[in-house]
């Protein structure tokens, strides 16, 4: 049984960046099911697009793999062989609590984890790509180099699935539309106090693009096709898909 988030419901005097530290692995799945509207869409989907993109004899990797969610739904839908699922996250914490995580279910296909910077992991011979809520906590500036670089890792008929918060350009759909996500927060039983210290905790390091610049820098990476396939407030999912030979 999973324990439930309030890690910011008492009041704290000094609310400092948030960390994906032990505390937060201990709530973890409370805390993104409670925030992250969709959420259990998104990975249902995952594990959809992975049946039909993944390919025999090649890896597939999952960026930012916290506890394993997408690697296991990755997992359930392999059914090729020589396939080899790789996940990384910079967090001890939670690498360590994904291995037994994955731990708890028998499956043929090998999983590697890596603690390390997604920057330094070098893609190769990739069919699958997925990057659930994470790059979003990457360096804007350093966006481009990493999409690009998966792009190269990538096979041909490969497909990416990126997921995102984002904002919005037009002022007044950006209110309404944070609003509609706080109210969903509320209904999720996180109080004021709670709502207020998590986002002075997360402003300095989840930083949102808008819908466009994904798509833009997919484009520019060199996708042939690029599409948000889910949108539920300002939350996204996004799908690129490298070009086959005949494109
Ligand atoms: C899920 N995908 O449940 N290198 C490696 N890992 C990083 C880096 C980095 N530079 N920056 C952040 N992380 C998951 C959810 S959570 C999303 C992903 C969220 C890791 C960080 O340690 C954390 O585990 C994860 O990215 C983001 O489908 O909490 O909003």
């Amino acid at each position: 049984m999973h324990r439930s988030d309030n890690i910011f419901s008492k009041p704290i005097a000094h609310v400092g960046d948030f960390r994906f530290d032990q505390q937060v692995v201990e709530v973890f799945p409370d805390m993104i099911q409670r925030s992250v509207p969709g959420y259990t869409t998104i990975l249902e989907v995952i594990g959809q697009l992975t049946a039909h993109y993944h390919q025999a004899d090649s890896k597939l990797y999952d960026l930012g793999c916290s506890l394993g969610a997408a690697t296991l739904a990755m997992r359930r839908n392999v059914n090729l062989d020589g396939c080899e699922i790789i996940g990384v996250d910079n967090s001890q914490p939670m690498i360590e609590r994904c291995r037994s995580h994955l731990d708890a279910f028998r499956s043929d296909t090998p999983v590697t984890l890596q603690c390390k910077n997604i920057q330094d992991v070098s893609i190769q011979n990739a069919s699958v790509v997925v990057l659930n809520f994470t790059l979003q906590f990457i360096a804007p500036k350093e966006r481009d180099q990493l999409i690009k670089s998966i792009y190269q890792g990538m096979l041909p008929g490969g497909i990416l699935i990126v997921s995102e918060k984002v904002h919005f350009e037009d002022s007044d759909i950006q209110t309404l539309i944070s609003e509609l996500h706080l109210d969903f927060k509320r209904a999720n039983g996180y109080s004021e106090l709670e709502i207020s210290q998590k986002r002075t905790a997360i402003e300095n390091v989840l930083l949102t693009d808008t819908s466009d610049q994904h798509i833009e820098r997919f484009k520019t990476a060199g996708f042939a096709h690029a599409q948000t396939w889910f949108q539920c407030f300002n939350f996204l999912s996004l799908i690129a898909i490298k070009g086959s030979s005949n494109d």
